[in-house]
């Protein structure tokens, strides 16, 4: 392994914005902790990326306490030393009025949004803090800033991610970390087959105008960690050109 290279540990990078992340800076040299719980996909990934970085895998669910702190543990002497860490795993779960909201929906996006952000952050914390050096991205939401009809919850956990990444870089001011958080309207990820939980409804959400794609985060993020090191990129809202604010879409149906 170059000692001179970064290494990053993402989570979620299985799909959407946290794979196309591992993609973008595995073609920037950077080496790589990918995380997530689908297993067969990680491997695909590290398969596909292996030609251009080192690639580690770590096979876990954020809202397990002790399985992520576990995995953290077991990082291998290469890539013990995390230089960036990439909070984004996470999704919405349902989409329902408050009082016809559903218990398990409201822990998953709590468990997984808020608490595994957390457990993650509290596991690679302290070797940024020793080091004095390190860069932290929280993926947000413009949910994180604006709630929406029957986004509640969702919303909820993202204003949780706004106030942490928030109270993180106030904490680790000290230490010469940096602490951002980027906030994407609509991407076309998996996030809305997850929402419905496979139903066709899924299938309307990005109909009608062009949505932020996958890359064009994973593109931001990389420009915000290339930046120089007296250059915090804290807190960027970025919207697809159709979309004005969370209900404000302009769609061609
Ligand atoms: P995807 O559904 O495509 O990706 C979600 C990722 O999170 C997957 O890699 C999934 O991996 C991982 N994940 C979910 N739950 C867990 C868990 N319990 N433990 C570990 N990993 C988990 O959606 P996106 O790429 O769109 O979402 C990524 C982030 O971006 C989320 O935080 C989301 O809230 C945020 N976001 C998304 C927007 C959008 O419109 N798509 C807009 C704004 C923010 P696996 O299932 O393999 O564990
Ligand atoms: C995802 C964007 O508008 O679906 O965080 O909540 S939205």
């Amino acid at each position: 392994m170059n000692k001179n290279t970064k290494t990053a540990l993402i989570t979620g990078a299985t799909s959407g914005i946290g794979e196309a992340t591992a993609y973008e800076f595995a073609k920037k040299g950077i080496n790589l902790v990918l995380c997530g719980r689908r297993f067969e996909r990680l491997e695909t990934i590290k398969k596909a990326l292996e030609r251009f970085a080192d690639i580690h895998i770590l096979n876990f669910d954020v809202s397990n306490k002790k399985a992520t702190f576990s995995a953290i543990e077991s990082l291998p002497e290469a890539f013990k030393q995390i230089d960036i860490l990439i909070n984004n795993a996470g999704n919405a779960h349902g989409l329902d009025p408050i009082n016809e909201g559903n218990l398990d929906d409201w822990e998953a996006m709590i468990d997984i949004n808020v608490k595994g952000l957390l457990y993650v952050s509290k596991a690679i914390i302290p070797q940024m803090t020793e080091r004095k050096s390190g860069h932290i991205i929280n993926i947000g939401s413009s949910a994180g800033k604006e709630v929406y009809l029957k986004g509640n919850v969702y919303c909820a956990s993202k204003h949780a991610v706004l106030a942490i990444t928030e109270g993180m870089r106030l904490d680790l001011n000290n230490y010469g970390i940096k602490v951002g958080v980027i906030n994407p309207g609509m991407v076309e990820t998996e996030f809305s087959q997850v929402r419905f939980k496979g139903d066709a409804q899924a299938n309307t959400v990005y109909k009608g105008f062009e949505a932020l794609q996958a890359k064009d985060i994973a593109e931001i993020i990389y420009f915000t960690i290339s930046r120089p090191p007296h250059v915090n990129i804290a807190d960027l809202l970025v919207f697809p050109t159709a979309q004005a604010s969370a209900t404000l879409v302009k769609k061609h149906l």
